[in-house]
């Protein structure tokens, strides 16, 4: 047996698969694998919404045909350490390998590895990591091996880690003629790996870790790879690197279920970096080249995190006791290191060495207020965020004021348009109502207020109103205030999964989950459209306040008595040949495809010449892509045929002026249905959407309510068959209407306005 493979688990399934099935695919096959069942430590256990308990024996049984695979668990102690420590100790393999069961490998990780020790007779070889959010096959799918060449091209090959001559030169080198730091970054190439210090990605020599003692500290959860990797290159004989060996260290986007152990939040971290890095210390010994890496990693430690604690803390062991430990690790650095710091660092490290605590604390405040300046200075927005925090929230709140915003301010619509026109109907001149619409151009009845997103203006507002009415999340930097009552209307009838019950958020921010979570605990009330978007919302946003299920104010007006007068004033107004019907194509956007946050890319699948030469004798197509969608669609030529809506504020008003809806996995479709007017599903890319980036809440090919189809020749036969494909959708659709429809009558507005800004119940 060539490696052991030693992958410690305490939870998340879904990440074991990922991490097991790369190891399935290894080019290399002369490997076991030893998964080490932890026990969950107290601060998994103290956390509510943390899942714990999963023994993965279905998993791991579906793996035994393609390596041996043994599970033992954790016993009188835990944690990590504890679980790498049982492996080393049965492993029967000539390496050892540490693969965390949140991580996965490259295909030739392993076998490029294997073929550097042998060639370089060495007892250690390490690879690069390479970070991600991605499951394997979204990561895979999108990677560009090309820019990752360039990356690592000018890393150095072969790093002797210390005996014999050409070492201690190095050490003479280092101290000597360069500046330390740049000496030791240079001598350990940059890698990611021994610059965090991390066990992950090394293949190291069994009989090393045997003959020498070396295992893993089992007294600290916290930076517990410190010692035994510096030991680990403190003797081996030669540490090659495989500067394409590459590793894939996944990054949790949901702490709340399952927090990745840097994501876990404790005071303990402290002492756990101070014993270890003493631990470490001690055994690496004051001259060795490892030394000065561990040096810097306590200075970054303090000067990047522990001295901006205790500028905030008032309690006595951050500012006197932890202060005086860290005096007493950071005085024994040489001096070769401390002196040769420079700027902020150095005054740092300078006042701790004196052991001054108010210097430390003014050097602290003067640098963070600087740097806060400069942030303002140069962005409007982050002014506005300061003055909300340090000036408008401090202003009285006003009973009567309420801010309205629909799709991050991009347009006047959505469920906040309809409430608003409601409430100002209902209750005129009872409320002060604030618009936040990013063009002031825009045209908003009942004299609103009107204020751009992320202006001061926008920051005085949201400070001062009592209501806030948003259709999608605010921003991150808003803080609830004592009195304050938001609603957030949401967007739309779950297609798609959402938040926890998505795997993976791809494309957009990383850190959704989080965030989300933090800013839904701020909702007083949600609307839903129906019972299973009820369930839906309190499962995916673990959600526990009021869910008012009163239907869509946004399809208020597909119901509206005058419905025939309004067709016809909007067509007059979009310039739409009332002689002909009209098709609307309104397609969501891609996870994968994006160009940066909040940006996404659209490219459309339909050659629009060849639909108005098949299409166009009868009707006329309106194209409206997502609000996320960047990339505009070029009707040149054929503007007599295809209109671009996607600017248009109200797509509900554009569902009353159209006979048939084409979309995909929109969410428009559960509100168009509504109107009971025939709708088709171009699901070109089905397969990816489904699979790999979202997964859904129906099953797409059996509760639709209208035809899948999959290429632009079945779009056009389905549109001239269109009278057949009703009758034969009929009753999916009458059931589809029931379940996700009956709710909504036109009153939806009325219902939630009473409820929220009246306090009734049941209206
Ligand atoms: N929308 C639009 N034009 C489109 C697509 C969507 O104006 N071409 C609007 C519709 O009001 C739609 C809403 O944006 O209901 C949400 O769009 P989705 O395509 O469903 O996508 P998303 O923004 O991801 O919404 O729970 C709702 C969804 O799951 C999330």
């Amino acid at each position: 047996m060539k490696i052991s493979v030693v992958i410690p688990y305490v939870n998340g399934p879904h990440f074991l698969e990922d991490c097991l099935e790369s190891l399935k695919d290894q080019t290399w096959k002369d490997f076991e694998v030893l998964l080490i069942q932890d026990k969950p430590s107290k601060y998994l256990t103290e956390k509510e919404n943390v899942n714990v308990v999963e023994e993965p024996t279905n998993i791991v049984d579906n793996y035994k045909k393609f390596f041996p695979i043994c599970v033992y668990h954790t016993t009188n102690t835990s944690g990590v350490s504890a679980a790498r420590n049982i492996g080393i100790e049965k492993a029967v393999g000539e390496y050892v390998y540490f693969l965390d069961s949140d991580d996965y490998l490259f295909h030739n990780t392993l076998e490029k590895l294997v073929k550097a020790v042998d060639e370089g007779q060495a007892s250690v070889a390490y690879g690069t990591i390479v970070d991600t959010w991605f499951k394997r096959i979204v990561f895979f799918d999108s990677y560009d091996d090309d820019v990752e060449q360039v990356n690592t091209a000018s890393e150095e090959a072969t790093m002797n880690a210390t005996e014999g001559d050409d070492e201690e030169d190095y050490h003479k080198k280092v101290i000597t003629e360069q500046k330390p730091s740049e000496a030791v970054i240079d001598l350990i190439g940059k890698k990611r790996g021994l610059v965090a210090i991390s066990a992950l990605n090394l293949l190291i020599k069994r009989e090393l870790l045997i003959k020498n003692e070396i295992v893993f500290d089992e007294q600290v959860l916290f930076y517990a790879d410190m010692s035994f990797v510096a030991r680990t290159l403190q003797l081996a004989k030669n540490a090659v690197s495989v500067a394409d060996a590459r590793y894939v260290k996944r990054k949790h986007n949901d702490p709340i279920h399952y927090p990745a152990i840097t994501q876990i939040k404790t005071e303990d971290k402290f002492s756990n970096m101070l014993h270890a890095y003493e631990n470490t210390v001690n055994a690496v010994g004051d001259h060795d080249v490892i030394a000065y890496l561990l040096a810097f990693k306590l200075i970054n430690y303090y000067t990047n995190y522990h001295a901006t604690k205790i500028r905030r803390s008032e309690q006595s062991y951050w500012q006197g006791e932890r202060f005086s430990s860290m005096q007493e690790l950071i005085t024994k650095i040489p001096t070769e290191i401390t002196a040769n710091l420079s700027g902020y660092k150095n005054k740092l490290v300078k006042r701790l060495i004196k052991g001054d605590l108010s210097a430390t604390k003014r050097v602290v405040n003067i640098h963070l207020g600087s740097k806060k300046v400069r942030k303002i200075k140069s962005n409007p927005r982050a002014f506005a965020c300061y003055l909300y925090f340090h000036l408008f929230t401090k202003m009285k709140m006003k009973d009567n004021w309420v801010l309205f915003e629909s799709f991050f301010g991009k347009s006047y619509s959505d469920s906040p348009k309809y409430i608003y026109e409601y409430l100002n109907q209902a209750y005129p001149n009872e409320y002060k109502c604030i618009w936040v619409i990013n063009d002031k151009k825009t045209k908003i009845p009942y004299g609103a207020i009107k204020v751009k997103r992320f202006s001061i203006r926008y920051a005085y507002y949201f400070a001062r109103c009592k209501y806030d009415v948003l259709n999608v999340r605010q921003p991150n930097w808003i803080r609830k205030r004592k009195g304050n009552v938001f609603l957030e209307t949401w967007h739309g009838t779950p297609l798609k999964r959402l938040v926890f019950d998505q795997e993976e958020v791809c494309g957009a921010s990383p850190l959704h989950k989080q965030q989300f979570y933090r800013q839904s605990r701020d909702w007083d009330y949600l609307i839903s459209d129906n019972g299973f978007s009820t369930e839906t919302f309190k499962r995916a946003f673990l959600f526990h306040n009021e869910i008012v299920e009163c239907g869509y104010p946004r399809n208020d007006v597909l119901y509206a008595p005058d419905k025939e007068a309004r067709i016809i004033k909007l067509k007059d107004q979009l310039g739409i040949p009332k002689d002909k019907k009209t098709i609307l194509y309104a397609p969501t956007w891609r996870d994968d495809e994006y160009y940066g946050k909040g940006e996404y890319k659209f490219a459309l699948k339909l050659d629009l010449h060849e639909l108005k030469r098949q299409l166009g004798d009868e009707y006329v197509l309106l194209l409206r892509t997502h609000y996320y969608i960047a990339d505009s669609i070029d009707t040149t030529g054929i503007e007599d045929f295809a209109f671009n809506v996607s600017k248009y504020n109200d797509i509900s008003e554009l569902y009353l002026i159209s006979d048939l809806l084409i979309t995909d996995y929109s969410s428009v479709f559960f509100d168009y249905a509504n109107l009971r007017r025939p709708i088709l599903f171009y699901t070109y890319d089905l397969e990816k959407y489904r699979d790999m980036l979202r997964g859904f809440y129906l099953d797409i090919e059996e509760d639709m309510p209208g035809p899948l189809l999959f290429t632009e020749e079945e779009v056009i036969a389905a549109i001239k068959d269109i009278a057949n494909i009703e009758k034969k959708y009929q009753d999916k659709y009458d059931e589809f209407y029931e379940r996700f429809c009956h709710v909504d009558d036109g009153d939806a507005s009325k219902r939630i306005v009473e409820r929220v800004f009246r306090n009734k119940q049941g209206v």
